[in-house]
């Protein structure tokens, strides 16, 4: 694709600031910035990487916009790899939307949202991987997923989608060659290439498992709160988000509607959402809230069933664990501040999990938030490099997947060569969209699109 013109826009977001940056980049980035830029110094060569400090001019009139330092890169050792300039001007809206206009006057046109990245991708300085983990960084709300995103623009992901690629390639070399000539008449060796092929399948296979993790540090995990009225579910979210963020009363059917905010858990962001008690809805409100909730309950990734420790098990608590039985589930106790009533032997037949706190004194709290993140998170194992977080990087590779092991069954079932080779070229074609290198055009726009103007 050939990119002819050049772009500009302010990178900074818009509103009052010490500074504001405006960028340019295409084969006219300098001149546009020449025809605007007044160097203090006479006769100043632009040297690139270099700040020079001056005035934005309007070249028409000769009117001094702001006082600005601008800089120059040469291509091909810029953002883009093509040349460009930046303006650090004073950050005020008016000040740099004169100076856009400007630009645009010599010369530049407004760039779309990401159309920088897009260029860097489209040039080839960065892969469509490390495209994406750009937003990524900018987006990032933890150190976690920043770190994650880091690792993508540095290229450990699409490292090790390479390796899988090379696998892929050579034995579709392998295999191409089988077909044009007999064994005999060259020195093929396709058992090592697909006992290669194999390992690469375990290696897209753990990959693709990371997407667990990996979106836990994303998006976030949900985290359910049900149980009986009056157990003491919203007091459990505001001693979980240490602050009264719903209301509590010893009136049970308090709490009506699903109420969500948001805790980090050793950099995990989890969304925790209470509810209203489950018991037969006195009125119309409650019984909307109690559906709510129901239907809220197989969308977690994890449910707290809250019992009163002070009350004995009922049958509205049996009825509940029917609800939850099977899901992933903690049974947490509660208000063991009071004299217990409730029978734990019942409960340990129930091969549940289980934490006792005291939402009203803050006890066993942490205990609990350990065995959020264990079950978050914890047992897939932290360790793992590299993570896979972003969905359309998952199903890339899950096609990529289903290609690979139909290539192997082919091959081990003796089947006419063409087929594992169809095989493994689909499987090039469903891993290169994740590097971008076998991307169709309407999915770079979307990815683009989501891009501020400016990056
Ligand atoms: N002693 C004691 N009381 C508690 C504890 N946790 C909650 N309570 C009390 O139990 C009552 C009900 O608490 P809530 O948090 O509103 O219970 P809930 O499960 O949200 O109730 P609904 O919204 O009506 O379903 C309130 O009077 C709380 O002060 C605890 O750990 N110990
Ligand atoms: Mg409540």
């Amino acid at each position: 694709m050939e990119i002819a013109d050049t772009i500009c826009a302010v990178s900074t977001p818009p509103g009052e600031g010490g500074i504001g940056i405006l960028r340019i980049s295409g084969p006219l980035a300098h001149n546009t910035l020449q025809k605007i830029f007044q160097p203090r110094r006479k006769g100043s060569t632009f040297a690139p990487r270099t700040l020079h400090l001056g005035h934005i001019v309007n070249p028409e009139n000769g009117d001094k916009i702001d006082e600005v330092f601008a800089v120059v890169f040469k291509a091909p050792y810029t953002y883009t790899r093509e040349d460009m300039a930046e303006v650090y001007s004073h950050g005020g809206f008016s000040t740099q939307q004169i100076i856009l206009s400007l630009m645009m006057k010599c010369g530049a046109r407004l760039a779309e949202p990401g159309e920088f990245t897009k260029r860097a991708f489209l040039n080839g300085r960065i892969d469509l991987v490390q495209a994406e983990s750009v937003l990524d960084i900018i987006q990032s709300e933890t150190d976690d997923e920043l770190k994650c995103a880091m690792e993508h623009l540095e290229g450990k992901l699409s490292t090790r989608i390479k390796h899988v690629q090379k696998d892929i390639k050579e034995a579709l070399v392998e295999v191409e060659a089988l077909i044009d000539f007999s064994e005999e008449d060259i020195d093929v060796d396709p058992e090592g290439a697909f006992s290669r092929l194999r390992k690469a399948n375990k290696e897209i296979e753990r990959l693709v498992e990371s997407y667990y993790l990996g979106k836990a540090i994303r998006h976030g995990m949900e985290v359910l709160i049900v149980g009986k009225a009056n157990v003491g579910k919203s007091s459990l979210l505001n001693s979980l988000l240490l602050r009264e963020r719903a209301i509590v009363t010893p009136l049970p059917g308090t709490t009506r509607d699903l109420i969500e905010d948001v805790i980090h858990i050793k950099g995990i962001k989890v969304r925790v959402i209470d509810t209203a008690g489950l018991r037969t809805p006195k009125d119309v409100v409650e019984q909307e809230g109690i559906e709510r909730v129901k239907r809220k309950i197989p969308e977690a990734d994890l449910i707290l069933w809250v019992l009163d420790g002070a009350r004995t098990y009922s049958e509205e608590d049996e009825h509940i664990y029917g609800e939850v039985t099977g899901r992933n589930t903690i049974l947490v106790i509660n208000k063991i501040d009071l004299p217990q009533k409730l029978e734990r032997f019942v409960l340990a037949a129930k091969d549940l999990e289980w934490q006792e706190i005291s939402a009203l004194n803050n006890t066993g709290i942490q205990g609990l938030k350990d065995m959020l993140y264990d079950r978050l998170v914890g047992r897939r194992g932290r360790q793992t490099k590299a993570l896979i977080t972003n969905l359309r990087h998952r199903d890339a590779l899950r096609k990529t997947q289903g290609a690979l092991e139909k290539a192997i069954g082919c091959y081990e079932r003796s089947e006419p060569l063409e087929f594992t080779a169809f095989e493994l070229r689909d499987a090039l074609s469903s891993i290169g969209e994740i590097t971008g290198e076998t991307c169709p055009e309407e999915i770079l726009h979307t990815i683009f699109e989501r891009f501020c103007v400016g990056k």
